[in-house]
């Protein structure tokens, strides 16, 4: 596998065995039906609890059950994992990063001790309902509401293009008291099976095919106040989580452009055109001499991210800079790839063109490519340019 800088060399033990468990499981059973789950739009559901077995939910967490390995370790398996599909990937961020850390960062003690060990080993899956029809890039604005009633709360509104919802058992919904502005963000813990929750599956996506998405409706629904996440007020609670799951794509695009470029790398050394393998040709060098040295450049990004996260260092700009980047380099290396591929590389047989489709919902979601461009504006600058 690309590593042409030799930054692997540096992993510790824990790092390379998390490194190839990933590998293998993802060699042995996904990769062979991946291509087929992405035809027919559906996600392989039953490795869900094998993905729990194997610790790819939040195992950069400490306590309830989860073995706290390294940042760097937790970045690792996110590129293996998207170096099958992407949506391989967002089944372990969205349970990881936007489920159980703000259970865990945010949740109280009973919270925690109920759903973290559930959710680590895949016996339950949660979703992240931030995004709604109208508020996408600015989920400030949003409209969903949560009113105080007999010691809990009535939460009414939707939210859409939501990871998960219709397979989910939990969702983490963002929502506010709208009668006061003033009154923050906070977030809820809905079981899906509470009256008045519905989750629609959205069909015919043409990218991320292998990932279930869809609504989360909110009509009257009633939740105890033992329900609300009492450790964060505010936009920060979501954007907290945010950041974790930015974070693990900017390692995981890395792991599609790998892919991309190990199998134009293969294909061309194979391929043989005017007697002899496409490989030869100038223009095909230049185009792996390109891929190679994106890929290092984002490895060496992702490398150093790791890093500044692990010493307490990381600001969340840190980490739109690196999604930004190596989501925007898979995006352009992957149809690079798919173009060494020839006529090949339009199919489902071969991952390229697979992986491009899916990158557009990466280079969307987690903030789109324009949006983390604004944070990196306003911090360069101190001008906020969003409005
Ligand atoms: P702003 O006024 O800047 O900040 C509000 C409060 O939040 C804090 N904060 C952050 N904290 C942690 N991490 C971050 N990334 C943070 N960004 C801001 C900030 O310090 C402040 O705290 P406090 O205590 O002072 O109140 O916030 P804003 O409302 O102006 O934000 C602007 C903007 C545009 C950057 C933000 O709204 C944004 O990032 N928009 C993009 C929306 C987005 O990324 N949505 C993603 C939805 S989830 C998803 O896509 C899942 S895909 C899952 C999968 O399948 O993998
Ligand atoms: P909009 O915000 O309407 O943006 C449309 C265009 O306008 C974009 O190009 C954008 O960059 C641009 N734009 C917006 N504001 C500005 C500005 N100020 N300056 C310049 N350009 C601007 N959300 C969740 O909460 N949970 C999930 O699990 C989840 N999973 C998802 C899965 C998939 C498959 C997809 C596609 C999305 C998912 N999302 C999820 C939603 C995702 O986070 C949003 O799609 C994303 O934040 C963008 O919002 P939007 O689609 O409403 O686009």
């Amino acid at each position: 596998m690309l590593d042409y800088y030799g930054v692997e060399a540096d992993l510790s033990e824990e790092e390379r065995m998390i490194q190839e468990s990933a590998r293998e499981f993802v060699d042995e059973k996904v990769r062979p039906d991946i291509g087929e789950h992405w035809i027919e739009g559906t996600f392989p559901k039953d490795l869900i609890p094998e993905m729990g077995e194997m610790g790819f939910y939040a195992p950069n967490l400490e306590g309830y059950g989860s073995p706290n390995v390294s940042e760097k370790a937790y970045g690792i398996l996110m590129q293996e994992l998207e170096a099958c599909d992407s949506g391989l990937r967002s089944m372990a961020s969205v349970q990881g990063a936007l489920v159980m850390y703000p259970i865990h960062a945010y949740g109280s003690e009973e919270q925690k001790e109920h759903w973290l060990p559930k959710l680590g080993s895949g016996e339950a899956v949660g979703c992240f309902g931030l995004t709604e029809p109208e508020h996408g890039s600015n989920p400030t604005a949003m409209e969903t509401r949560a009113e105080e009633a007999d010691e809990g709360y009535v939460l009414n509104g939707s939210k859409t293009w939501i990871t998960n919802s219709p397979i989910a058992d939990v969702a983490v919904v963002w929502a506010r008291d709208q009668t006061d502005p003033d009154t923050p963000v906070r977030g809820f813990l809905v079981e899906t099976d509470r009256d008045g929750v519905s989750t629609n599956k959205i069909d015919e996506k043409l990218s991320l095919r292998a990932s279930i998405t869809g609504e989360i409706g909110l009509n009257d629904v009633y939740v105890p106040e033992e329900n609300i996440l009492p450790g964060v007020e505010g936009m920060g609670g979501p954007l907290g989580c945010l950041t974790q799951a930015r974070y693990g794509i900017a390692w995981g695009a890395i792991g599609a452009a790998r892919d991309g470029f190990e199998t134009a790398r293969d294909y061309a050394t194979d391929r043989e055109q005017f007697g002899g393998p496409i490989a030869r040709f100038q223009l095909q060098q230049d185009k792996l001499a390109e891929m190679a040295t994106q890929i290092t450049l984002a490895q060496l990004l992702a490398h150093r991210l790791a890093d500044l996260k692990e010493r307490g260092d990381m600001r969340p700009q840190h980490v739109s800079m690196a999604k930004r980047n190596n989501v925007r380099m898979a995006r352009d290396q992957s149809r690079i790839a798919r173009e060494m591929l020839g006529g090949n590389g339009i199919t489902a047989d071969y991952s390229p063109m697979r992986h491009m489709a899916n990158l557009e919902t990466v280079y969307t979601y987690e903030g789109t490519h324009d949006i983390h461009t604004l944070i990196l504006g306003e911090d360069l600058t101190g001008f906020a340019a969003y409005e």
